[in-house]
């Protein structure tokens, strides 16, 4: 057969095999000379049996941002303490460094980030490294680098390696073109901040490798995050966390976005839950790699309503940030998720009067330790 001929052929067969998570159909990637990298050395090409059966050794990447701490802690309960690996480049503050396994990762760091996979025996990579929505903005070169050479070698090692890989997505991977009440999975994404783009360019770079390498990359689009015990970084719905820290500290909030800016929201313990069982579904109950899971969504002004139900006196003035309200204004204000409830059986626990509540009580028993010392 003449060498166009067969090649095409080849192509054709890679483009056209089941996208169902499992490596028969994949072709070695060093064969296909992705990454230079990748042919360095035949010794990363030996395959890891992984059975189900077994625990995964997990690393996260970003452990120390908004999410990392708490699903290593629920990771943990689960897999068991050692199996769980969280790392970052900064330094992990005592009760961190004690709870379990930490290192450091660079994730910029290729070598790094392949000695600490090969030496840990890791199967799971969780990855969780960006810079967000509004710290993006004003750092477009180091989002750029963070959020999409990172991940490109996040990709090549969890390739490599056989790895399954979670790479979290946002609302921040849609843009003004896209409907937005309420967002579907599959419609134009056209984001306007950097942030977005690579959440995008991550979506898009991971499901290529699924479907071109069999890469188990797995990937959820997560509201913004509503946590009491660890602070989110620099993004467009870090108002809703705030917030509850000024309520119970000082009674008054300066809100950065309109009153009336809806957004999908999430408290983190549904959004750690939605991770783990991403992670654990079966690979031939996925008919897709990415979903938009949803819990509620609300505006600053409903916010306020609930948590003057348990603060009556709470004061709120408005000083809008014009960088933060464009990137609100382009966002979804309802998330359609029925594929992820309908596929592995997605459901949030906490609507918004849950939320407020959980919040509160878990921030007033904090300051009541903080005051009996
Ligand atoms: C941000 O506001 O940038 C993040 C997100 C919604 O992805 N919390």
């Amino acid at each position: 057969m003449p060498v166009l001929k067969t090649l095409t052929k080849v192509a054709k067969q890679v483009l056209q095999s089941p996208g169902c998570g499992c490596r028969p159909s994949v072709i070695p990637v060093r064969c296909l000379g992705v990454s230079p990298r990748q042919v360095a050395s035949d010794a990363s090409f030996h395959s890891i049996s992984f059975s189900e059966t077994d625990h995964p050794r997990v690393l996260i990447t970003g452990g120390l941002g908004q999410l990392g701490v708490g699903l290593a802690k629920l990771l943990r309960k689960r897999f068991g303490k050692n199996n769980v690996i969280l790392s970052d480049i900064r330094k992990p503050p005592n009760n961190v460094f004690h709870s379990g396994p930490f290192i450091y990762s660079d994730i910029l760091d290729f070598k790094n980030l392949r000695e600490i996979v090969v030496n840990n025996r890791i199967t799971w990579l969780i990855h969780y490294s960006a810079l967000l929505s509004a710290v993006g903005e004003a750092n477009v070169r180091l989002a750029r680098a963070v959020n999409i050479t990172g991940l490109h070698n996040i990709l090549d090692i969890a390739a490599e390696h056989g790895l399954r890989l979670f790479v979290p997505s946002t609302i921040g991977a849609f843009g003004p073109t896209s409907p937005r009440d309420p967002t579907p999975d599959l419609c134009v994404q056209r984001p306007r901040t950097i942030y977005g783009v690579s959440k995008v360019h991550a979506e898009l770079m991971g499901e290529y490798y699924h479907y071109r390498h069999g890469l188990d990359f797995r990937c959820l689009r997560y509201p913004g995050i509503i946590s009491s015990d660890s602070q989110p970084g620099g993004g467009t719905t870090d108002y809703a966390v705030q917030i509850f820290h000024d309520a119970i500290k000082t009674g008054k909030f300066e809100c950065n976005l309109k009153p009336d800016t809806r957004l999908p929201m999430m408290y983190i313990d549904d959004c750690l839950r939605a991770t783990l069982e991403i992670l654990e579904t079966p690979a031939d109950a996925l008919s897709m790699r990415t979903y938009n899971i949803n819990a509620m969504s609300f505006s600053p002004e409903e916010l306020v309503q609930e948590i003057r139900k348990h603060v009556p006196e709470f004061q709120v003035t408005y000083n809008v940030d014009m960088v933060k309200q464009a990137i609100a204004d382009s966002w979804p204000m309802n998330f359609e998720d029925s594929n992820a409830r309908n596929d592995w059986g997605w459901k949030q626990e906490y609507d918004l009067p849950e939320l407020v509540t959980t919040m509160l009580s878990f921030l007033s028993a904090d300051s009541r330790l903080a005051h009996a010392y």
